[in-house]
């Protein structure tokens, strides 16, 4: 831990800094676009519209069925009415609806009102049918979940197109979600999130019909719930002197103010700035009850028996003769030969339990430092005693023992899913994160768990966000292929986790979180999952989020390379925004692009080399990524004197056998040699790790600044004409870098290195022709 004198000067100067800068829809939405507009705009002025455009429904999640009627339903100007078949099943939704969503009240009519809420028992749990005709509105459901997903479909269409809050299509809905369990992880431990906030986050989770708020409560950077027997818990462990995740934060915050830690999470404590925070029972009872209201069940996390230096801290007698801290890799669990550790753990799971409605209570059981276990007498006891084997079998005794109290109370355990790995009772619901442990999910539905994906690679929303990421949340497999269709059932649906050891604020966690919350919420929802249509969709909800004031992400600006080159004393910068909303700013002094910079004109003409540093922001603020593009003088590049009759289609790849951190360690034997069609490798290659040298010619149809975008996982290299046009080195996650490079029409040598250090691989390069739009590489302009 770094005391807070050592920081102070760095804090103070970056909130300086802070103050300076302060029918089912099977329409080709493509296709229907600029039709659809015509019609609409032109054809029916007066707010007709044309039976089965779709994109007037923006709506996400897109519903599973959504026909259209000839025909407009008109509000009354005065005096709208409703009915209601269960008023008491319903009473939360009748004033959801007149509160939230018209607006207004709404007098209660003897027979049928404009607006009927009717009860449906043929409905499943959370499903609802929605009727728009002459009559006015029916929703019919058999639970007020379902209702409530109703009343989010209508909000969406009202704040979609602020016309239907005077007129309705006629259309009819028929809707239900695919999965039940449908969420997301907040980690409220390593920085933590008020109680007003969590309020607005569960209105969010609501809107895109989420109906799981994981709140990962303890870890060893804080604790954040009251626990009355354990008083220590939140008087010492919510509060610490900042920390090496405060101070990455701080770090970054000097570019990115998103960075700058929540001023009201700073506290003073004896002279020192304290970081922290936590949540009174009384404050959880509210934040559960204001979720009940919008169908969100609250998950508590309590992390054990690892991840609880905090706890440990507290209350030493955790412990067998090992001090509170950190061990090889991850912080001492507590000592589960001692009973003090079992009295601990069900003293405060009984609070949790009497606190939480929830019907799951979170364990955790991650990342067990196991070591201090294995030198505990205590512990040595205990496996004698009960003839456990190892150490997997030692912390399976205990999630077991935890999980027998947990039923007790009649309530389900999960675990992360190392509890599969000394086995553990099939009761436990596993919930599914280590990306790289592909078997997991079999073996936990094998083993007859519940199973919950939040796979690292596309949900943990603590990664960073990039090109790839929308599509990859978006074509998530909840159920893998490799799940035999007998045990699909026991996979319950998806959740993203946001981890927040560099996410200190708000401002950060929007960002994080949108848009790719809303890929998640499609894909546990609907069947009619459709990523193009789903893309346009999307651009309607930016303005949404700006009017509730949410922070997101906006859209990924297109139309140039990473690098790019001056030839003949000139080059260009042309940056398209598929929000043409929102402006784009930039600088060229290195300073932060803001509101106050200059706007980025639609062609910047350049003439020396030059840095320049842009991105979009709303008027709302929500900004863009940061991006940066580099002009460098440079030549064109000749065509090379080869005949096209004396190649082949195709490149020439030479495969190597190891693990490499990088391009330039590839060496060793060739264990393989194939002929491929493009940059890319097929995913019949099965090698858990290995390398490839792709060699060949690129012949170019014209003469012009060719981009080229190249995306690893791991990492690689691009070298066109004998230069280096893309480094995207390294071991890493998907990445997409880019370059370009000046070529006359003809032959080209083209050299792609690639390194796969396991864990599944990508590789794609794709092309544009001076910032035009990006196309794959056609596969005959490759030859060997
Ligand atoms: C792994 S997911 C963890 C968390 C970290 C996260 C960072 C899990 C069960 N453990 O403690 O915050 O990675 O991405």
């Amino acid at each position: 831990m770094v005391k807070h004198k050592e920081h102070k000067k760095g804090i103070e100067k970056f909130y300086q800094k802070k103050k300076k800068k302060t029918p089912i829809i099977q329409m080709n939405l493509k296709q229907h676009h600029l039709f659809s507009f015509f019609i609409i705009y032109f054809l029916f002025p007066l707010g007709a519209f044309s039976q089965g455009n779709v994109e007037r429904f923006n709506l996400i999640p897109l519903p599973n069925k959504l026909e259209r009627q000839a025909g407009i339903f008109e509000f009354p100007h005065t005096g709208l009415s409703y009915s209601c078949s269960d008023e008491s099943l319903f009473q939360n939704e009748l004033q959801y609806l007149q509160k939230k969503v018209l607006k207004q009240t709404l007098t209660k009519s003897k027979s049928k009102g404009t607006i009927q809420l009717l009860l449906d028992k043929s409905l499943s749990t959370e499903a609802y049918g929605m009727v728009v005709n002459k009559d006015g509105l029916v929703i019919k459901a058999s639970t007020a979940n379902g209702m409530f997903y109703g009343l989010q479909t209508l909000q969406q269409m009202l704040d979609l197109n602020p016309a239907d809050r005077k007129q309705l299509p006629y259309l009819t809905i028929d809707d239900q979600p695919v999965y039940g369990w449908r969420g997301m992880e907040l980690d409220v431990a390593r920085h933590f999130f008020s109680k007003a906030y969590l309020l607005k986050l569960i209105d969010l989770l609501a809107y895109y019909k989420l109906n799981t708020l994981h709140l990962h409560l303890t870890d060893d950077q804080g604790w954040r719930l009251e626990i009355k027997r354990y008083p220590k818990l939140t008087e010492q462990g919510a509060w610490r002197h900042f920390n090496n995740q405060d101070s990455a934060c701080m770090k970054q915050a000097v570019e990115n103010p998103d960075f700058n830690l929540s001023k009201e999470h700073l506290r003073e404590r004896n002279g020192e700035v304290e970081y922290g925070g936590f949540y009174t029972q009384e404050d959880m009872r509210e934040i559960i009850a204001y979720a009940a209201t919008r169908h969100v069940e609250i998950i508590p996390e309590i992390d054990m028996p690892g991840h609880m230096m905090v706890a440990t801290r507290a209350y030493p007698e955790l412990l067998d003769s090992t001090a509170a801290g950190w061990g090889k890799q991850f912080s001492v669990p507590i000592c589960v030969g001692k009973e003090e550790a079992y009295t601990f753990v069900e003293g405060v799971l009984e609070e949790v339990i009497d606190l939480f409605p929830s019907r799951f209570i979170h364990i955790g059981a991650d990342e067990v430092e196991k070591s201090s276990w294995e030198r505990s007498p205590k512990c040595r006891e205990l496996m004698a005693r009960e003839g456990i084997k190892d150490m997997h079998a030692l912390q399976s005794y205990f999630v077991n023992r935890v999980n027998n109290f947990i039923q007790s109370k009649g309530k389900t355990t999960i675990g992360w899913d190392e509890v599969l790995d000394g086995g553990a009772d099939s009761s436990l619901r596993v919930m599914y994160w280590r990306g790289w442990v592909k078997d997991a999910p079999l073996k936990a539905v094998k083993g007859h768990h519940d199973l919950v994906m939040t796979p690292t690679n596309p949900l943990y929303f603590d990664y960073l966000p990039n090109k790839s990421t929308l599509e990859s949340v978006y074509g998530l497999k909840v159920v893998g292929d490799d799940i035999p269709a007998d045990l699909k059932h026991f996979v319950k649906g998806a959740q993203a986790n946001l981890w927040t050891e560099t996410i200190p604020s708000t401002d950060r966690l929007e960002f994080m979180m949108l848009p790719r919350l809303t890929a998640l919420a499609e894909r546990v929802w609907t069947t009619q999952a459709d990523f193009d249509t789903y893309k346009q969709r999307i651009l309607h909800h930016y303005s949404l989020w700006d009017a509730m004031q949410i922070k997101y992400r906006q859209p990924d600006l297109e139309g140039f390379a990473d690098e790019q080159v001056i030839v003949d004393g000139h080059a260009e910068l042309r940056v398209r925004n598929p929000l043409a909303s929102t402006k784009v700013y930039y600088t060229t002094d290195g300073t932060v692009p803001d509101r106050k910079s200059r706007v980025l004109p639609s062609i910047l003409k350049i003439k020396e080399a030059t840095e320049v540093r842009f991105a979009s922001i709303s008027n709302g603020g929500a900004k863009s990524e940061q991006y940066l593009v580099r002009f460098k003088p440079a030549e064109w590049h000749k065509g090379l004197n080869v005949k096209g009759s004396d190649l082949k289609l195709g490149l020439k790849a030479s495969f190597f056998d190891g693990t490499f951190k990088n391009t330039k360690e590839i060496s060793g034997a060739v264990m393989d040699e194939r002929v491929l069609k493009n940059v890319a490798i097929s995913d019949t290659v099965k090698w858990p790790s290995f390398a490839a040298k792709i060699r060949g010619y690129i012949r170019v149809p014209e003469k012009a600044r060719y981009n080229f975008y190249y995306t690893c996982d791991d990492g690689g290299i691009l070298s066109i004409a004998d230069q280096l046009v893309v480094d995207n080195d390294g071991q890493h996650a998907p990445i997409e870098k880019s370059g370009q490079i000046a070529l006359d029409a003809g032959f080209h040598a083209l050299a792609a290195d690639f390194i796969e250090a396991g864990g599944g691989f990508t590789l794609k390069c794709y092309y544009s022709v001076d910032g035009g739009p990006v196309k794959p590489i056609p596969d005959d302009w490759l030859f060997y």
